[in-house]
């Protein structure tokens, strides 16, 4: 199951220099506005340390990490929620989204146009928040007149969701995007039909030039914090180049410049986070494997994951420890040192478990 994220931000913010990067697939990169005419989408593995150290005990077999699907979401501008530029569209690409990566430009570069003439961060971000929201007034709005009628009818639940909507208006109003307004697990479920887009979970994204770190990452630090949001700072335009190299050279090019790895994969790991998502592994058969379940889940949807045979026939889930395995290097002798942890249906899959589905 792979899980979706939008690329969101103004023209000219690295958008689309980050989908490459991403995902390494080609989409149009230009130096106008509005070069992306329509969403691409592309997929994205997930690095993984435990997936490679998993895979390091059964080198023969097939690697195979979870990965995310990333939107190249067309230009907002200004006015977008009223239909300006593309708009429309472009609310409507967001809104097929899990999560959004709001990409904020932090480099100069005279030759590339900013769409407000120079970069000033906070009223950069402002813009494309402003557009959410009025994208999302204009939505609840819609749907309370749709239910004030019932409402005033007394039938109880439009009643209930009426004041609810009534409620988050006031606070859009107000700027507070709805992912800060405290909703509970039943409030949020009424929405869901409406799919809001200051709902989704935000990860901001500060591209930044080959030098690195600048005072207009910082600035978007700061701003994420004021967020309660988490910020990656990358080198949108040095990464897409890397991302396009062969592996050998890549490592090479990291190795000279004492670097660990791509921010890139910063970037997926914490877009992952955002999700509250947990992975669990499996080496049985031709394949070393992640996967990727909703914290909480229990051992026979987990199970469903791999095949949707497996919820009905589950019989038992064997959990393994990684260290335990790389200790022992083998399930047999693993079995045989009592290492082994055979759960129900019960069990609660935890991050990291190794598991061996026992099936009728
Ligand atoms: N100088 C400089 N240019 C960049 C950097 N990142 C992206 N660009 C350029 O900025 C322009 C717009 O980037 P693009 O990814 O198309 O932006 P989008 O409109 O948000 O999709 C392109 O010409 C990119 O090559 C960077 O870090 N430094
Ligand atoms: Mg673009």
């Amino acid at each position: 199951m792979s899980r979706t994220f939008g690329l969101v931000g103004l023209p000219n913010a690295g958008k689309s220099t980050i989908f490459n990067a991403l995902t390494a697939a080609g989409a149009r990169v230009e130096p106008y506005p509005f070069s992306t005419l329509q969403a691409q989408k592309g997929v994205a593995p997930v690095p993984d340390p435990r997936l490679d150290r998993l895979h390091a005990l059964f080198p023969e077999k097939k690697k195979v990490p979870t990965t995310i699907e990333v939107v190249d979401i067309a230009g907002l501008v200004e006015g977008a929620s009223r239909g300006e530029g593309l708009g429309n569209q472009f609310l409507a690409d967001i809104r097929a989204v899990e999560a959004i990566l709001h990409v904020v430009r932090c480099f100069e570069d005279q030759d590339v146009a900013h769409p407000m003439g120079e970069i000033d961060v906070r009223r950069d971000i402002e813009i494309v928040e402003t557009e959410l929201l009025l994208k999302d007034l204009e939505t609840l709005e819609g749907r309370k007149e749709r239910l004030a009628k019932l409402a005033r009818l007394g039938e109880k639940e439009a009643k209930e969701e009426f004041s609810l909507l009534e409620r988050l208006v006031e606070g859009i109003k107000r700027g507070i995007p709805l992912r800060s307004q405290n909703l509970s697990p039943e409030e949020k479920e009424k929405l869901k039909g409406l799919s809001p887009l200051t709902l989704k979970p935000v990860l901001f994204v500060a591209n930044v030039g080959d030098e690195g770190e600048n005072k207009y990452s910082e600035e978007v630090a700061k701003i994420a914090q004021e967020r309660g949001a988490g910020c990656v700072v990358i080198r949108g335009r040095l990464e897409m180049e890397l991302s396009e190299l062969p592996e050998e050279e890549r490592r090479e090019f990291l190795r000279e410049y004492g670097l660990e790895g791509l921010a890139i994969e910063r970037l997926v790991r914490e877009a992952y986070r955002l999700l509250s998502v947990i992975t669990f592994y499996t080496f049985v058969g031709p394949e070393v494997r992640a996967w990727t379940i909703p914290a909480g889940t229990k051992a026979p949807d987990a199970g469903a994951v791999i095949h949707t045979d497996f919820r009905d026939r589950f019989v038992l889930a064997e959990i393994m420890r990684l260290e335990d395995l790389e200790a022992f290097r083998s399930e047999k002798a693993l079995r045989e040192a009592g290492k082994i942890v055979r759960a129900g249906r019960d069990y609660v899959v935890q991050d990291g478990d190794v598991i061996h589905f026992i099936v009728a």
